[in-house]
Order: structure tokens, then C-alpha cells, then sequence
């Protein structure tokens, strides 16, 4: 995506009918209305009434019922005015014509779900909070065309297809990560992925903010990390500069929170820490910094794990980024730390462990963490490929909730097939199909429905360096992934996916989305 085209519309950015039109556009019959039954992730319950789409015009209203609904009310208004030239006025009044947000929705939809309620009268969309009201208003966007034939934009129809949709989560933490440790990405990129996150009901965004080639969040305790680990040639083949201040942090955190996303974010600990080292000598046994380094090789450093000031580093990072993050959740990596024993890895994770804690969070770390003794709110995040792994089988039997990130399956930096030019294959190739149809209950020996916190999506960035680069690994194989974090299993099917896929195309296209054209998709 152009930068560019995000920044023109500050609001929601791209929304379901996402072309600019000249104001004043609407009534005639052009488009055709979308079905009920085109929404990615499926909804839980769609029931489609023949004959009866209401249709948007320049006199329809946004109700919020509820104060609580004015915000989401607001991004509903934005959100349709580039597309339909509609700058539709949030106001009071009956429900006639009007779209309402409510917040008196059913408890059966939990505190993400929504009721949708399209008569030829009036739209209702009920929760049971924002969130709820937020997630609801992503299927309105996807149940308006996609864009007019510039010829006839004049005669633009904007219907929403009548029916009901009642929809809640499969799991509630629906994730996807990304790595501005190997090539830092800014705030604006950042801001763009979770606007693209957020239209297909994902809620929580990981970012992985530091590893052996950079640093890239402040820690005024430590300045010299960003200073020189933040600085110019530290990213992969040695690109850069780039890193977040604690503001741009801050900022990044409430623009997501606007969104129902929360910021998960990691520092990776013990391995993955030549950055760290190379800035401060300290933090290494033999007091000696190692060089910098922009390669992409992994498990070859570690925090000393005997020195005491390696605590009193880890503890001011712990505490730093907790006093950033409202969210609960805060990784401490632990993943392929080859460059120490099992037994310092254990003293290392027993010691750390708990200053997440002291600093009231919940970690959250790679699933090697399962290998030493946890406390009952830690998660662990499986990225391995084998249908085994019996460190996490055991967390789960102890009460851990899991978080499921099957390389061979979700890996957003994997390769789609040999012809594909960024990414990397070494745990699989994976095409839309190979990402969509498999079952996170049914992937891992130990770990079954009820033990599995959520779904995420890693995109590791050695290989990319531009938001274009970002959307084009993610896109179409994130919305894959997002269905099967939210939608029933029972309501998920290939081929029906493969049919709201295609009809994704065309919004991606308006939204300036770069996105791999698969085969598997007859794309519209
Ligand atoms: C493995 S997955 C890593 C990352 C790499 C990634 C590349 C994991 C926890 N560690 O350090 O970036 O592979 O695909």
C-alpha cells in the first residue's frame, strides 16, 4: 500500500467500499449488493432474508444508543464516507433509516460478539461492548460493494443485504506479530497493519522489538541500546535506522486500542540479544563486546546468565515496557537460546519469570519456555511444526493456556511456493489452502480446544523491508488465518473460503493492498 493513500484518509482508512467518490454520489442501481454470506471470518450465524436490504443514502443516520457507542458510531461514519461520499450524521431520532449501535445485545455473544440485524428500514447492531460493536461493524463494511465501475459511480447503490448475523469468537486472542527487530518498520507502517488487522477481527498485535542484528524501543535506563543498536546500518544486510521512542510507543498503543487491538509486546530474552550485548560489554561473561551484527544467522548469543547485572538489565527493560503497556500480556522471547546449557536456561527463566510478574504482567514466551517450571497464567506460544511437543502437552495438562503459531502453517514469512521471492521456506511452503484448512484443536498431541488461548500469525522480516513487502506475505494468507481463529470449525469449509476470498480482491485493490494473486483463488 502506498503510504500515502493510509495517511489521505486519517480515520479508519480503508473501509469496505473503499474508492474516494465524488460527494454526492448514491441512488440509481449499479452495483450489485453483496450476499450475506461473503463476510471473512464466516460468522457463527447468518440468516439471509430474500428482498429485504436496506439501502444507504445521504439521509441515512448512525444512532450510538448507548454514550459508549459514540466512538465506534464515529469510526462507522468515517469509515463509509470515501467510499460512499456519504458524510452520514450521527444523530437522534427514530431508527428509520438510520443504522443503530447498541450495547443491549444478547450475554450469549460474549464480550466480542455482535448482533446484525438488516431489515429494509433500519440496521441493528447490538453488543454487549465496544468491541463487540467494533467487530460488528467490520461485517457491515465487507456487506457493501467493494468499489463502483467508474463509469457508473453516478448511479452507485450502496444496499446491505437483509438478513441477521449472530457472531462471536472461536478463540479470544487472535493475533498477529510483527518483527521490527530485522528491518525496522515505523509507526506509520505499524499503523497500517493494524488497520489491516483489525478489518478481519483480529485483536491482539505482537511486535517483536528487539534480536541480535537491533534495538527498537527506548529504555531510558539504557540508552545506549536505541542509540546505537536503534542506529543506521543495524537492520538485516545492514539498512536502517530506525526504533520507537517510549511516545511513539504510546501512540502506536492507543491508536491500536482504538482499534480493539492490543499491543503485545516482546523483547527476547535470553538468546536473540546481540544487539544488547554489543552495546554494553557488561552484559556479556567475559566482559567483551561482540561485534554488531546484520546477518541472519540465529542462536548464537545470550545474556549472561551467572552475572547479577544481567537481572538488573532484564528487570529495568521488565519495568520500562510495563509501565508502556495497558495490555496483560508481555514476551520475554526464550526461543532457540542454543548458546546456553538447559540448566542456565532454567535458572535464567526462573529468575525472570517472575519480574513479568512483579510487574504485573502475564508472559507470554516461544513454547521452549514450557521446559522449565511455569506459573499458571504464562503462554506458551507453539511455533514448532511437529505434531508433538511434549514440554507444551505438559504446560496444557498444568493448566497453561496455549497459543498456537504452527510454523509449517502461519508463519507469514514462509514462501507461498518456489517462485515466491521474499520469505524463506524452511519450515514449509504454504499456500492459502496449506494456512486455512487445519484445526488449531486438532494440530498438537495434549493441546485441545479448551486449552488454546488463541491464534497468531508471525511475520519474521529478514527478508522484507517496505509495507508492500508486508502486505504481500500477509495478504490473502492473514484473512485465512483470521477466519480460523474466529469462525466456528463447524462453519469453515475451503471451498466456500475460497469464494469470500476472491470477493476480498477487489477491496484490496481500493485499499492500494499488495497482495499475492493465488492460483488456489478465482479471484474477482
Ligand atoms: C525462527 S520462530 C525464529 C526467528 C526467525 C524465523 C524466521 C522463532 C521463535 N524464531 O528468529 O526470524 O525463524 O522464519
Amino acid at each position: 500500500m502506498a503510504l500515502t493513500a493510509v495517511l489521505a484518509v486519517p480515520a479508519l482508512v480503508a473501509c469496505s467500499a473503499d474508492e474516494p467518490a465524488p460527494a454526492g454520489a448514491g441512488g440509481g442501481a449499479a452495483a450489485a449488493a453483496m450476499s450475506l454470506d461473503a463476510v471473512v471470518p464466516v460468522p457463527a450465524e447468518v440468516t439471509p432474508r430474500d428482498g429485504a436490504g436496506f439501502r444507504l443514502t445521504a439521509d441515512t443516520r448512525i444512532r450510538a444508543e448507548e454514550a459508549a457507542a459514540d466512538g465506534v458510531a464515529r469510526q462507522l461514519q468515517a469509515a463509509l464516507r470515501p467510499s460512499t461520499g456519504f458524510g452520514l450524521v450521527i444523530g437522534t431520532g427514530g431508527p428509520e433509516n438510520a443504522i443503530t449501535l447498541t450495547l443491549d445485545a444478547d450475554r450469549s455473544v460474549g464480550r466480542q460478539g455482535y448482533e446484525l440485524d438488516i431489515a429494509a428500514d433500519r440496521v441493528t447492531l447490538r453488543a454487549r461492548t465496544g468491541a463487540g460493536l467494533f467487530a460488528g461493524v467490520q461485517t457491515i463494511r465487507q456487506l457493501l460493494p467493494p468499489r463502483v465501475d467508474a463509469d457508473t459511480l453516478q448511479q452507485a447503490e450502496w444496499v446491505l443485504p437483509g438478513g441477521r448475523i449472530v457472531d462471536r469468537p472461536r478463540f479470544e486472542y487472535r493475533g498477529a506479530m510483527l518483527d521490527v527487530a530485522r528491518h525496522f518498520h515505523a509507526p506509520d507502517e505499524i499503523k497500517a497493519y493494524i488497520d489491516l488487522i483489525a478489518q478481519y477481527k483480529m485483536n491482539h498485535l505482537h511486535l517483536h522489538l528487539s534480536d541480535d542484528q537491533g534495538w527498537r524501543i527506548e529504555i531510558e535506563a539504557w540508552p545506549e541500546l536505541t542509540k546505537r543498536a536503534g542506529g543506521a546500518g543495524t537492520g538485516v544486510d545492514g539498512e536502517g535506522p530506525g526504533f520507537l521512542t517510549k511516545q511513539d510507543y504510546s501512540d502506536l498503543v492507543a491508536y491500536a486500542a482504538e482499534r480493539h487491538v492490543t499491543i503485545v509486546p516482546e523483547i527476547d530474552l535470553p538468546g536473540h540479544t546481540n544487539a544488547a550485548l554489543s552495546t554494553y560489554p557488561e552484559l556479556n561473561c567475559d566482559g567483551t563486546a561482540p561485534a554488531p551484527r546484520t546477518d541472519t544467522e540465529v542462536g548464537y548469543s545470550s545474556l549472561c546468565v551467572s552475572k547479577e547485572v544481567t537481572y538488573r538489565f532484564v528487570e529495568d527493560v521488565v519495568k520500562e515496557i510495563a509501565a508502556l503497556t495497558p495490555g496483560p500480556y508481555l514476551h520475554i522471547g526464550g526461543d532457540e537460546a542454543k548458546a546456553t546449557t538447559d540448566e542456565q536456561y532454567g535458572t535464567f527463566m526462573k529468575r525472570v519469570l517472575p519480574l513479568v510478574a512483579k510487574y504485573g504482567k502475564t508472559p507470554v514466551g516461544w513454547h521452549e519456555i514450557a521446559a522449565v517450571p511455569l506459573p499458571d497464567d504464562a503462554v506458551p506460544q507453539y511455533w514448532g511444526t511437529e505434531p508433538e511437543q511434549p514440554d507444551t502437552a505438559a504446560a496444557a495438562a498444568a493448566g497453561n493456556r496455549i497459543l498456537m503459531s504452527p510454523a509449517n502453517r502461519v508463519y507469514l514469512d514462509m514462501k507461498y511456493d518456489k517462485s515466491t521471492e521474499l520469505g524463506f521456506d524452511w519450515a514449509a511452503r504454504i499456500e492459502v489452502k496449506d494456512a486455512y484448512d487445519w484445526d488449531p484443536a486438532r494440530r498438537l498431541a495434549g493441546v485441545g480446544e479448551r486449552d488454546i488461548l488463541g491464534v497468531e500469525a508471525p511475520l519474521w522480516s529478514e527478508t522484507l523491508r517496505t509495507l508492500d513487502d508486508i502486505e504481500f506475505m500477509a495478504f490473502p494468507r492473514l484473512p485465512a488465518i483470521a477466519e480460523l481463529a474466529w469462525s466456528p470449525q463447524a462453519e469453515r469449509d475451503w471451498d466456500t473460503f475460497r469464494g469470500r476470498l476472491a470477493q476480498q480482491g477487489p477491496r484490496w485493490e481500493a485499499q492500494g493492498v499488495n497482495f499475492y494473486r493465488s492460483p488456489q483463488i478465482d479471484w474477482k
